[in-house]
């Protein structure tokens, strides 16, 4: 324990100084201070265990004696079981909570920390701000090399976190304590700009985190730091308004800028109010609900028809809040107007300048606000209105029939798009469906009835297999008071249940709905159709020639689940599943249902592509023709625009 002694200063490890730090931060947008940490995730080892773990320990014990750092409240810890899941738990509790809450990671040395480098890469290209502390080496080198140390003879202040570097929008290491006080406000400065956040990375030497500093008390006092909202310049709102006036088949295209400000209401006052319909990006769906008639739901490779005519068409896009991916541009094929115009608000230059766009640099909430105004009097006509409308209702008429195609009961097993249906129909408007990777994404993005705000969370910035079940969890942790569905391949499954035990530990309540389906059905399907033959992407055993695909493997994902403490239903039919998923719904701990899939079922077809390329030269038939259909694409794609 501590004291502040009279010279204000406060004698603490760097360890224990980074507890106390973290605890003393708030974040503060439109009036509302939040506790900026809600949370630490660790794993130990000898890099951190005597470091920020016993800082840690003293605080929760401080803590619960009540006696402890005048802090406002602790910083709860938990334990993970993978470094990268717990990036990703972190990553899917700031998104949650729209960057205005985060949590930090701490990793011992060596395999600890990088195995964070991955969460690191998710975080940064989401633009999710995670504070990770890779423990580092000795700074002193009394004991060099150390168990996990990299020896790189080109210099001895190299480490393996050197690897962050290039990951992470601000990364430091104290070589001294006396670094430490820049270093924090410095990763704070990144996590709470919504211009620059992603990870930050603090580094903290095994030696420099257990030795004792004189802290000016001034560091731990109580911060708070505002969440900017750039306002639009004037000249530059009036400029946007004359582009819109003139424009006759305008779209907007809504990305998770959009969220992350709550410009949701923004956007819809917006949008009723001059009559422009809007196409969703990955992060930026639910910033209208599904059925309002203005909605035209995903836009780009994985979107709908109705999103995706409209944008051929359009001949200005109003980008709010995206970065537009290939996803969202289907590769810079989906605008076809010869004459179309973009004007992009966003508070990245990064991103407000793509397409030789207008650049808004602009909060979204602040800037549609304020077009709203410009815009006063103006709509689109009532039958451009109309069309939106009927595209709307065309669409959802086509997602009913994948819903309910009956398929599961003519073939024996279930198509992908009824266990979405399936979800669907026992889903509250509230709760949330989190993906990442695989065809699920897809499927989710052009079919997922989204009803409120935050009820749809797939990582497609990174789409890295394996988030879902961590980064669902975090999601939970962020809104306890809504129910959380996680839909996960066999795949991605495979590559991170880990974190099903920290569910099952800390009584965080998910539903995960596994779908098995004995491989990849969306890189099988990708590979098809580049020509490739779904080579590598089923789950078989060597037939007699040899090849991947003799049969099934006999593993059994739902033992796996259950051997990891968390309650398993098994369902086969459409009736099962919809029982087994309101079972879990109404139960207070996790529970995963799991059902087998048909590894060829197909989503509806938005109509756009992707650009993966297809082998130049080949012996095979399969490819050549595949070459054939992807020069034919190729020629559709606007690379200047
Ligand atoms: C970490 C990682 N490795 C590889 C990929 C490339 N990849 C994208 S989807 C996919 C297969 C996913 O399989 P599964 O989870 O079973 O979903 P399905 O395709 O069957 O729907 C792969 C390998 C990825 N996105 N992330
Ligand atoms: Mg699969």
């Amino acid at each position: 324990m501590s004291t502040e002694t009279p010279s204000g200063t406060v004698r603490l490890t760097v360890a224990q100084a980074v507890v106390r730090f973290l605890s003393s931060q708030f974040s503060e947008r439109d009036g509302i201070r939040r506790q900026f940490f809600g949370g630490v995730l660790g794993i130990f080892g000898h890099g951190n265990v005597a470091g920020v773990g016993q800082a840690l320990l003293e605080a929760e014990l401080e803590a619960d004696a009540g006696d402890g750092w005048k802090a406002p409240a602790q910083v709860p810890y938990t334990t993970g079981r993978n470094e990268q899941a717990m990036v990703h738990t972190a990553v899917g509790y700031a998104r949650q909570k729209d960057r205005l809450q985060a949590m930090a990671v701490t990793a011992s040395i060596g395999p600890g920390s990088t195995n964070m480098l991955t969460g690191a890469a998710l975080a940064t290209v989401n633009r999710i701000p995670v504070l990770l502390l890779a423990s580092d080496v000795f700074a002193t080198r009394a004991a060099s090399p150390v168990l996990q140390e990299l020896e790189a003879d080109t210099g001895y202040d190299v480490s393996v976190n050197d690897a962050f570097r290039p990951l992470s929008r601000f990364f430091d290491r104290v070589w001294r304590p006396e670094q430490l006080p820049a270093a924090l406000l410095g990763a704070m400065r990144v996590l709470t700009d919504p211009a620059q956040t992603g990870a930050a990375t603090l580094c903290l030497p095994q030696d420099v985190q257990a030795e004792a500093f004189d802290w000016p008390a001034e560091l731990f006092r109580e911060r708070t730091w505002r969440i900017a909202r750039p306002v639009p310049e004037k000249a530059l709102v009036q400029e946007v308004a004359d582009l819109v006036r003139s424009a006759k088949t305008p779209l907007v295209v809504a990305g998770g800028g959009v969220t992350y400000s709550e410009a949701d209401d923004a956007l819809r006052t917006f949008v009723e109010a001059t009559g422009i319909p809007v196409g969703q990006t990955q992060a930026g769906k639910g910033t209208l609900p599904y059925d309002h008639p203005l909605c035209l739901g995903a836009i780009g490779s994985t979107g709908t028809t109705a999103a995706n005519e409209i944008a051929a068409e359009a001949d200005l896009v109003i980008g709010v809040g995206t970065r537009y991916s290939d996803f969202t541009t289907a590769s810079r094929t989906a605008f076809q107007n010869p004459g179309v115009r973009f004007v992009n608000v966003n508070v990245a230059a990064l991103d407000a300048v793509k397409h030789a766009g207008l650049p808004v640099l602009a909060d979204a909430r602040e800037a549609l606000e304020a077009l709203t105004t410009a815009l006063a009097g103006f709509s689109t006509p009532d039958a451009y209105r109309e069309r939106a409308a009927r595209l709307n209702r065309e669409w959802d008429a086509v997602v009913e029939s994948y819903y309910r195609s009956g398929l599961g009961e003519r073939e024996g097993v279930l198509a992908q798009a009824e266990v979405l249906g399936a979800v669907d129909e026992v889903a509250d408007a509230r709760d949330v469906v989190v993906c990442a990777a695989g065809s699920l994404p897809g499927d989710l993005h052009c079919m997922w009835r989204t009803r409120e705000r935050k009820g749809y969370h797939v990582e497609y910035g990174y789409s890295c297999m394996g988030y879902e079940i961590p980064g669902g969890i975090g999601v939970r942790m962020a809104a306890p008071d809504r129910d959380v569905f996680i839909t996960v391949g066999d795949g991605s499954y495979l590559m991170m249940p880990t974190e099903l035990v920290t569910a099952v530990q800390e009584h965080v309540k998910v539903v995960v709905v596994l779908l098995q389906n004995h491989g990849f059905a969306s890189i099988g399907a990708l590979s098809e159709s580049r020509g490739s033959q779904r080579y590598g992407t089923r789950y078989r055993y060597r037939d007699e020639e040899g090849h991947l695909a003799g049969e099934k493997l006999p593993v059994d994902l739902a033992a796996n689940a259950e051997s990891l403490g968390v309650r398993v239903l098994r369902a086969h039919t459409r009736e099962e599943l919809v029982a087994a998923l309101r079972d879990a719904k109404a139960s207070p701990e996790s529970t995963l249902v799991h059902v087998e899939t048909d590894l060829h079922s197909e989503a509806p077809d938005g109509g756009a592509w992707w650009d993966v390329p297809v082998s130049q030269v080949s012996h095979l038939g399969s490819t050549q023709s595949a070459r054939v259909e992807y020069e034919r694409q190729k020629a559709r794609q606007r690379p200047l625009l």
